[in-house]
């Protein structure tokens, strides 16, 4: 994996995993660069950037993250039983914009899947102890579309150092080629990267999270980055009022986009918007 070795002291992650260079030598001097990160997001599908968040940012977005996730639910299935997310961090809270407007990530994104884009899935991840490994998918699966481009690029923060036992996101690298067939877990590496990098990988890329060996959890946060036509031609969430929508027949809502017909397509702080619009106060 590309870490900079010069910067993360061998054996200084809190479970004594030592920085190890992954399945490519790591470049990192290049990585300033959007064409040279894209070049390796399209020939591994994925790329590490070191060093975008100092230690000032990351403290901010765990002191207010912390709180969100503290009182998130336990996830379920896919999401893991000891894993906690806060979604929507973006709507709560500013102590991500930096990350989320980073002009080496825009850059790179909209080299890759072109200008207009706008934000998929967003969330904070907390992989607690004892949480096994998850399922490996690709995120661009959420849409029924053939897997020959990318549709969605993930920018994976690391806001704790991400080791292979703390629960570091598991790739496949160059997955993203394969025309079908989910990878053996064999195949994966762990992406291990100090706290304040991204991972970005292709929204093909096979990968999860890891298990979580130690005592610590690992904080990360996800920032899919679409397509603009990914979405209707008009925005009828914006421009209907809440309160109306609330009255209106179930099939008129999810005619205007509050619906969850697949269980990663339209929810809103992991529930159904019908459920949603019915416990909250209307805006
Ligand atoms: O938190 C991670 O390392 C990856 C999580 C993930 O891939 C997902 O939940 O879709």
């Amino acid at each position: 994996m590309a870490v900079n070795r010069d910067r993360v002291p061998a054996g200084s992650c809190p479970d004594g995993t030592v920085w190890r260079p992954g399945v490519r030598p790591a470049d990192n001097a290049r990585m300033t660069d959007a064409s040279e990160v894209g070049r390796q997001l399209r020939r591994d599908g994925y790329a590490v950037i070191p060093g975008l968040l100092n230690q000032q940012a990351l403290a901010a977005a765990r002191a207010e993250l912390g709180p969100l996730l503290d009182a998130a639910a336990w996830g379920s299935g896919f999401d893991g039983t000891r894993t906690k997310r806060a979604w929507a961090p973006l709507a709560v809270t500013r102590c991500l914009d930096q990350a989320a407007l980073t002009p080496l990530v825009l850059d790179t994104v909209e080299q890759a899947i072109g200008p207009g884009t706008q934000f998929g899935l967003t969330c904070a991840i907390q992989v607690h102890p004892g949480q096994q490994a998850q399922v490996l998918h690709y995120d661009q699966g959420i849409y029924p579309l053939p897997r020959d481009r990318d549709v969605m690029i993930t920018a994976l923060w690391a806001l704790d150092d991400f080791t292979a036992g703390n629960g570091a996101t598991r790739i496949v690298p160059g997955s993203h080629l394969r025309p079908a067939g989910k990878p053996d877990a064999a195949e994966t590496v762990p992406a291990q990267m100090p706290a304040g990098s991204v991972l970005l990988f292709s929204g093909r890329l096979y990968h999860g999270a890891g298990a979580n060996t130690t005592s610590l959890p690992r904080l990360g946060v996800v920032i899919d980055y679409i397509q603009p036509w990914l979405r209707p031609c008009e925005a009828h969430a914006l421009s209907a009022s809440h309160a109306r929508v609330r009255q209106l027949p179930q099939r008129l809502q999810e005619l205007l986009g509050f619906n969850q017909p697949t269980p990663y397509l339209g929810f809103i702080e992991g529930r159904h918007p019908r459920d949603w619009l019915t416990s909250n106060q209307p805006r």
